[in-house]
């Protein structure tokens, strides 16, 4: 039987929760007026590029579903980062596995995981989601699924990136600590905000009509086991969007993300009142509070928009970035942190 003092306090936390919620709708209501569609948002520096991809989608009255497949497509195919795509860096055995999904405006989601020498992951799980009765695809399936739809097989180990396992090699010390990627570069340029402080790409969007969409497509953590997969092709973990509600996307080691079911616990608690900033911040805080030690030692970043085309972030590290782009906006925001 439920207290009654337990009851009263549900209640009053009920509605103060739902208070809350009503003054932040009030509030973004406000934002939506001033007609802040279309919009993107994505993960990193490298999100910046991503975004014009995107916005060449939505700036003509595209699909955000469209827009954000076509967005995360550039950085897939840059080859000039380690983290996601072509060029990623690959398994403890210079296997380079690839792990997307995508989800749309209808509950619709497409997955794959541990996709080899296939170049544009994101578009295989579209294909997943549009013409499969399945959601997830992996390995060798996702392959054959991918050639039998005219996808190519691509060399997706770069000579930079095949340098740089040959020199992990030599101490074969795996050490998922803060963006072990961005330590492959030690300089400046792996400074907070500099070219190689990136990781996975994370892509929300909402397209002219208020529909909200999201892609996420990494190379994984660098020398993960043969078959590891974190969470960016997890629905739920890496990604989750409900049209009602917005969208979330993850960054960073992914067991953690998928330990607490990070992007849709985000969508879920913007359910409730809070703001993007306010529910990626709550999700930061259950990593920690449930891994303290291990928290202090690792990347992990959030980043959400809801459908009011409000977005926010938050981090454990410092150096998250995330790009923005709308007809009043091209930026780059940095992620508060925990640490
Ligand atoms: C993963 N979240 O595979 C991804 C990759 C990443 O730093 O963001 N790496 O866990």
């Amino acid at each position: 039987m439920v207290n009654r003092r337990k009851f009263i306090q549900q209640s009053i936390t009920g509605s103060a929760g739902l208070l809350a919620g009503n003054t932040m709708l009030a509030a973004t209501k406000a934002v939506s007026g001033s007609a802040v569609f279309p919009i993107v948002i994505s993960t990193w520096d490298f999100g910046r590029e991503a975004n014009e991809g995107a916005w060449a989608v939505l700036a003509k009255g595209g699909r955000a579903v469209d827009a954000v497949e076509a967005g995360v497509r550039v950085t897939e195919a840059a080859g000039n980062n380690f983290t996601v795509g072509l060029g990623g860096l690959p398994d403890r055995d210079g296997r380079v596995t690839l792990d997307a999904c995508i989800m749309d405006d209808k509950y619709g989601c497409g997955s794959v995981m541990c996709l080899e020498n296939i170049l544009h992951p994101v578009s295989v799980a579209r294909l997943v989601m549009d013409k499969t009765p399945h959601i997830i695809l992996v390995g060798e399936g996702a392959q054959a699924f991918a050639l039998a739809n005219g996808f190519k097989k691509v060399d997706l180990l770069t000579p930079a990136s095949k340098k740089a396992w040959k020199e992990w090699l030599k101490t074969s010390k795996y050490e998922p600590v803060i963006n072990i990627e961005n330590k492959m570069n030690s300089g400046k340029d792996s400074l907070p905000g500099r070219k190689y402080n990136h990781d996975t790409i994370g892509m929300l969007a909402i397209d002219q009509q208020g529909n909200v969409s999201g892609a996420c497509t990494t190379s994984g953590m660098a020398f993960k086991m043969q078959g590891r997969v974190g969470d960016s092709p997890v629905i739920g973990a890496g990604l989750y969007v409900d049209n009602e509600i917005g969208g979330a996307t993850a960054t960073g080691v992914g067991e953690e993300v998928i330990r607490i079911a990070g992007a849709h616990l985000i969508v879920e608690l913007m359910r409730q009142g809070f703001t993007p900033q306010q529910a990626c911040r709550e999700a930061v805080e259950r990593i920690v509070k449930r891994s303290p030690a291990k928290a202090k030692e690792m990347q992990v970043g959030f980043l959400a928009l809801n459908k009011q085309g409000v977005h926010g972030a938050f981090c454990l590290q410092e150096g998250f970035s995330y790009a923005v782009k709308s007809a009043s906006e091209t930026q780059m925001h940095t992620g508060q942190h925990y640490f």
